[in-house]
């Protein structure tokens, strides 16, 4: 057994309270070293004397051991990555505490591991060797609002989705979709163009809208913002957004705005202030200065995003620029009842800050859906007191390589996304938000070489995932469009020029998502397969009640594959509605990129 590669820590994605009495446990071991895995696992404060009676704490008189009292329950193997295998098990203590350990089998020995490292026989004599659990509070259960895991989100780019107003077009604005975006033109979309198409979204079949930044600012994206308390007069005004807001509830629509709370614009007033009164300025400490008088050349001497002088980083240290944001935060929920928010550039801003702001917000709106924008890694924001979900970047460069991109093998691609289900616990899993595409990245038509099947194949895995998704506006309808600003389009309304097929076919996938619990997110996702040969993949997805098996032919050939799960069953084919029975022998036929669901009937 190779030592070094097992790992357990009772924290984070390895132990959590999953609800209020149930907790998770998981183990990484080396892949394909270890057979077996038991829990052992018991409450902290029983023991058993060696005359057989019970305490609570364990008595140390002389000739007598008081010994811990346990029990073991094997633990599932629930998938592998590249480098490791990963193990399950789940415990509703009834006392809300947990000792544990493990034992681990492979064919030579059989070892404990404790949180003091590994032991040739399960230690009794000092429970301190143990891991724990102390206690369950329930305060700290990671809870996101329920709503969430049944939302299907779509992404407006509120200058690119519709003029509904051309009277509050911005000067200069060109006609609609005349020419193709670059990062200074305008098109003149607005908050009325999303009110006119709230139907067509309900048709397709959403449930949240997340708009990129709306409030004034000067450049058509929007994330250069002038004043967060006002929406930019291009878009609309706040009646206009009440009636909005109302519209998409009365429709079952939630809302969900861009906090940019990074850094504001270069045309902030309190960053005016600062340009023209320097060190005299009464804002000088809402900035990180790094010299006065202030430069924008060759680089900025003040903290930006990125490089963009246009972009001063807001100090979220300053108690004065706090209570400015978190107003912010609190007035767009009180005033308009929006339902989130996407938190721009989110692991650049402070932790604290943070955690005030999940305050507020929930103070003011109990289950709002708080969403962090971090590219990586997010588990130091999950832990309950700050988000209740990141962009799952890693989930869509995972499925663009392998679909898109066809770079990744159907193994790699297994492996990533077992490591993906395995970097956070299950209930943060359930309300991720998994994109494909976003306003920063191409469109994934283009990321395909214009191929709509493998578009179908990605949809297909993305609406079929654990998390909650997100449609990047257009895309259901074919567009096209390369990096930033070129996936910036403006929407095609024409049906001439949209893809009714694949309009459909999202359609489809999100009403049998709504329709089918195991579809959505109420289910188990396991990856069975990965033929690199055929490049097939297969994955299960199952709750107590049902079970469906998804076969994606991730490859340009046609081909017969046999699934030994599937003999003699009865099933039905979801996309094509056709009931099939199978044979002690009969494969799967699939078509080049072609994707099945099979619900097993009998
Ligand atoms: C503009 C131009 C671009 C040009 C850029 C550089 O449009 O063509 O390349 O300037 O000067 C907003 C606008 C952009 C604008 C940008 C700067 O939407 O159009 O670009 O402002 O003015 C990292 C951050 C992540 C960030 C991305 C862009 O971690 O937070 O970079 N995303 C948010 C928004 C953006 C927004 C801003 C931040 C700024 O979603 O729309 O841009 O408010 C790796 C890294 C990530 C990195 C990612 C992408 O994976 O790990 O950390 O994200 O690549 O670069
Ligand atoms: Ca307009």
């Amino acid at each position: 057994m190779l030592k070094e590669a097992v790992y357990h820590r009772p924290k984070n994605n390895f132990a959590y309270a999953y609800d209020a009495e149930t907790i998770h446990v998981r183990l990484q071991t080396k892949k394909n070293d270890v057979q077996h895995v038991q829990l052992i696992y018991g409450d902290p404060y029983i023991f058993k004397s060696d005359e057989g009676g019970y305490s609570h704490l364990p008595q140390t008189a002389e000739g007598a051991q008081d010994r811990w009292q346990y029990e073991t329950k094997p633990m599932i193997k629930t998938g592998a990555d590249d480098r490791f295998d990963y193990w399950f098990a789940e415990v509703k203590p009834t006392f809300r505490r947990l000792r544990y350990g493990f034992e681990l089998q492979d064919q030579e020995e059989t070892l404990v591991f404790t949180e003091k490292g590994f032991f040739d026989h399960i230690p009794d004599d000092d429970v301190a060797y143990y891991f724990c659990i102390p206690f369950l509070n329930a305060i700290d259960v990671f809870s996101p609002p329920t709503w969430v895991k049944d939302t299907v989100w779509y992404q407006i780019f509120p200058e690119r989705f519709a003029n509904g107003d051309p009277s509050n077009d911005p000067e200069g604005a060109l006609a609609w979709g005349s020419q193709e975006p670059t990062p200074e033109n305008f098109f003149g979309g607005d908050l009325q163009g999303v009110l006119d198409h709230l139907d067509y979204l309900v048709d397709l079949g959403i449930s949240g809208i997340y708009f990129t930044p709306f409030f004034k600012a000067y450049s058509n994206h929007k994330y250069d913002t002038i004043d967060y308390m006002e929406i930019d007069s291009q878009f609309g005004d706040k009646e206009t957004f009440k009636t909005l807001v109302q519209a998409c509830h009365e429709r079952g629509i939630r809302v969900m705005l861009d906090a940019v709370f990074n850094h504001s614009g270069y045309y902030f007033e309190p960053f005016q202030d600062v340009l023209k009164h320097g060190e005299q300025s009464r804002y000088k400490d809402w900035f990180h200065i790094q010299e006065f008088p202030l430069v924008t050349e060759p680089q900025p001497n003040y903290d930006t995003f990125s490089f963009v002088p246009f972009m001063p980083k807001l100090n979220t240290e300053h108690p004065e620029v706090k209570t400015y944001l978190l107003d912010v935060a609190r007035y767009w929920i009180e005033e308009f009842d929006i339902d989130g928010w996407r938190l721009d550039v989110a692991n650049e801003v402070d932790h604290a800050f943070w955690r005030e702001f999940r305050t507020v917000v929930k103070e003011a709106k109990p289950d709002a859906y708080i969403l962090g924008e971090i590219w990586h890694d997010s588990m130091p924001w999950l832990q309950g007191d700050q988000f209740d979900a990141v962009m799952n970047y890693p989930f869509t460069m995972g499925s663009i390589q392998f679909f898109a991109e066809q770079s990744i093998s159907p193994s790699t691609f297994s492996n990533t996304i077992t490591n993906v289900l395995h970097s956070y616990p299950e209930n943060v899993n359930e309300v991720s938000f998994n994109l494909l595409d976003s306003h920063d990245t191409p469109r994934i038509l283009t990321l395909a070489g214009d191929d709509k099947r493998k578009v179908k194949l990605l949809y297909l895995f993305q609406l079929s995932f654990i998390g909650t998704p997100c449609i990047y506006y257009g895309d259901e309808i074919g567009m096209s469009g390369g990096a930033d600003p070129g996936c910036r389009k403006c929407m095609v309304w024409e049906e001439e020029h949209q893809d009714l097929d694949m309009h459909a076919y999202v359609k489809q996938l999100l009403s049998l998502r709504k329709q089918i619990p195991a579809f959505g997110n109420h289910a188990h996702l396991r990856m069975l397969e990965a033929d690199d040969e055929k490049g097939i993949i297969v994955y299960e997805k199952a709750n107590d009640q049902e079970k469906l098996l998804f076969v994606l032919n991730n490859s340009a050939e046609a081909t017969s594959y046999s699934l030994p799960i599937l003999k003699e069953r009865d099933l039905k084919e979801l996309l094509s509605n056709e009931a099939i029975t199978m044979g002690p022998d009969s494969p799967v036929h699939m078509q080049p990129y072609e994707g099945k669901v099979f619900k097993i009937l009998t």
